[in-house]
């Protein structure tokens, strides 16, 4: 008996050891695995590895130290949904038609993950996605409703229907992350996970341990502050983003709805007091007697010096509100993103993910005494953008080519080994991660629509090369505008008229009606969505 059991006890182990080895041959695996990282609204400001003046981020930072850092890139379309589509895509909005925040995203679509599910990844999505339907091609997924909540949110599950989770939104979007990656990840596929935050979307409402810090602390203002619009056109002035007139005293401010009658502020606008009121209606007992001990205080004070402040002390005082609550939600962000930077490297899973920190699109931080985004003027146009996968980029690079969001998709499908559907429009970014030097892209093209809509950015379409940006405001009024980029970083000065750049101007419409036939993009296009706009507007589902 002794000698029968010998063999097949050796074979059991054998055979033990072989799927052992299978499991944790790290050959097996090569196709990357993609950990898409997105908060909302993250200024390139608000980021250390790019200045260092309002927050230190050192986890976000960690990407770019051991990967590549983006100083170039951009939005095709500078607002939340349509920047979502357009990555999931990889088309232009015009195209994938999800054009703004309120026309529905079109699930016939077809979307990367979709294709990287199919294709053996497994596919995870926790976080806010704001597209008014369930993402396709995902094996799990938990996001927020709509905009989502900051205190004890709601999620739509694929699993447990609708639950309502206590806590703060960041902290529970990364426990989720954590829990899929520790207990539902299968080792025999590569996974695609995108972690997609809330924060640092309006109105701003931090944790705790974070709004203690922030609220004690004072920000350098940007030189462009005060603003007045001068040698610009209609659209810089007549938008409803500015900190002094737009940004509301409830809300945004946190300034108490008694405190506001008490001061006689009038509201500027009609969400005023009613946002501020169900904000606090979702916190708990304890997290409302915490969050009153630090803004009880900021609201006595404020009450008494109002009566003395000038406007333009009003408007500083608003910025450094501003400020504290901003930067403190992206301090949360920040610890997510280093906890979920450490369980990779934990699980050797570090070399071979690629790991890509962005945000939907750019935001102003008083920046032309803005807030929001919209424009194709610099701060909402660029996004902030960082990639490490430390098996092809060198770790510390810098790239300055004009990378967009449209360009996720073929780079995550090439680096899959999968080729991409031909109707995709943008370039995969491996040839930059590798190194190579070839100019990536000699314009971007940048069409934003959602107008009239709240903050009133009218309708554009926009060329944007390394040195100059052509601008046309088409819709409500007719004005075109023209930047030198490099002589005018701040874009105070619409040079369209000066005849000193009249040959610039020729030879950027001719690009640029070059670049609308190249994408698709059309004058038809552009009718047909604004007719399309009043349809909703009948329906009244858009917000302003
Ligand atoms: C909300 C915000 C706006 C913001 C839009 C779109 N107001 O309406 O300030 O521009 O979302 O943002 S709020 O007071 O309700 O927060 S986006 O990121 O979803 O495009
Ligand atoms: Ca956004």
């Amino acid at each position: 008996m002794k000698k029968l059991i010998l063999p097949v006890s050796l074979l059991a182990l054998s055979a033990v050891l072989f799927f052992a080895f299978k499991a944790h041959n790290p050959k097996k695996n090569k196709r990357p695995n993609i950990v898409f990282i997105m908060s909302d609204d993250h200024a390139y400001q608000a980021i250390s590895a790019y200045d260092n003046r309002l927050i230190q981020t050192p986890n976000i930072d960690r990407i770019a130290n051991e990967g590549m850092l983006f100083n170039n890139a951009c939005v095709t379309n500078s607002i939340c949904a349509p920047s979502r589509a357009v990555i999931l895509t990889g088309k232009h909005s015009h195209l994938n038609g999800k054009i703004d925040n309120y026309f529905p995203f079109d699930t016939t679509n077809v979307t990367f993950p979709q294709i990287l599910q199919a294709n053996g990844y497994q596919t995870a999505m926790f976080g806010k996605l704001h597209f008014g339907n369930n993402p396709k091609g995902f094996d799990e997924f938990k996001i927020l409703p709509d905009q989502g909540h900051y205190y004890n949110p709601d999620f739509i599950t694929k699993k447990e229907g609708k639950t309502k989770v206590a806590g703060y939104v960041t902290d529970i979007i990364t426990d989720m992350t954590l829990n899929w990656l520790k207990n539902e990840r299968d080792d025999d596929k590569p996974f695609f996970l995108a972690y997609l935050h809330k924060a640092p979307h309006r109105e701003w409402l931090p944790a705790e341990r974070h709004y203690k810090e922030f609220t004690k602390k004072t920000f350098p203002e940007p030189a462009t502050l005060f603003d007045n619009y001068e040698g610009r056109g209609r659209a810089a002035k007549e938008q409803e983003m500015t900190l002094m007139h737009h940004m509301t005293w409830g809300g945004d401010s946190k300034i108490k709805p008694e405190n506001m009658d008490k001061l006689g502020l009038k509201e500027n606008h009609w969400t005023d007091k009613a946002l501020f009121k169900s904000n606090m209606a979702r916190m708990d007992d304890a997290q409302l007697k915490s969050w009153n001990a630090t803004y009880d205080k900021i609201n006595d004070d404020f009450v008494s010096q109002y009566p003395n402040m000038s406007e333009k002390d009003q408007l500083k005082w608003r910025y450094q509100r501003y400020m504290q609550d901003y930067l403190g939600c992206i301090a949360s962000v920040d610890e997510g993103v280093g906890k979920v930077l450490d369980f990779l490297k934990a699980n050797n899973l570090d070399e071979n993910t690629i790991v890509v920190y962005t945000s939907d699109q750019g935001f102003y931080l008083g920046e032309h005494g803005w807030f929001d985004k919209r424009f194709v003027y610099d701060e909402s146009f660029k996004t902030p953008l960082m990639i490490k996968w430390p098996k092809v980029i060198k770790a510390g690079s810098k790239n300055s080519q004009m990378v967009q969001n449209l360009d996720f998709a073929q780079t995550f499908l090439e680096a899959a080994g999968i080729k991409a559907p031909s109707d995709m429009q943008g370039e995969s970014m491996i040839p930059i991660f590798k190194g190579k030097g070839q100019k990536f892209r000699d314009a971007a093209y940048y069409h934003y629509y959602e107008y009239p809509s709240i903050h009133m950015v009218k309708r554009h379409y926009a060329i944007v090369t390394e040195e100059y940006k052509l601008v046309h405001f088409y819709h409500d009024v007719d004005e075109w505008e023209l930047y030198d980029r490099r002589k005018d970083k701040n874009e105070m000065k619409n040079v369209y008229n000066d005849p000193a750049y009249a040959k610039v101007r020729e030879e950027l419409h001719k690009k640029l009606a070059a670049l609308r036939i190249k994408y698709k993009d059309s004058e038809e296009l552009d009718k047909m969505y604004i007719e399309k706009y009043k349809e909703l507007e009948k329906k009244k589902v858009i917000f302003r």
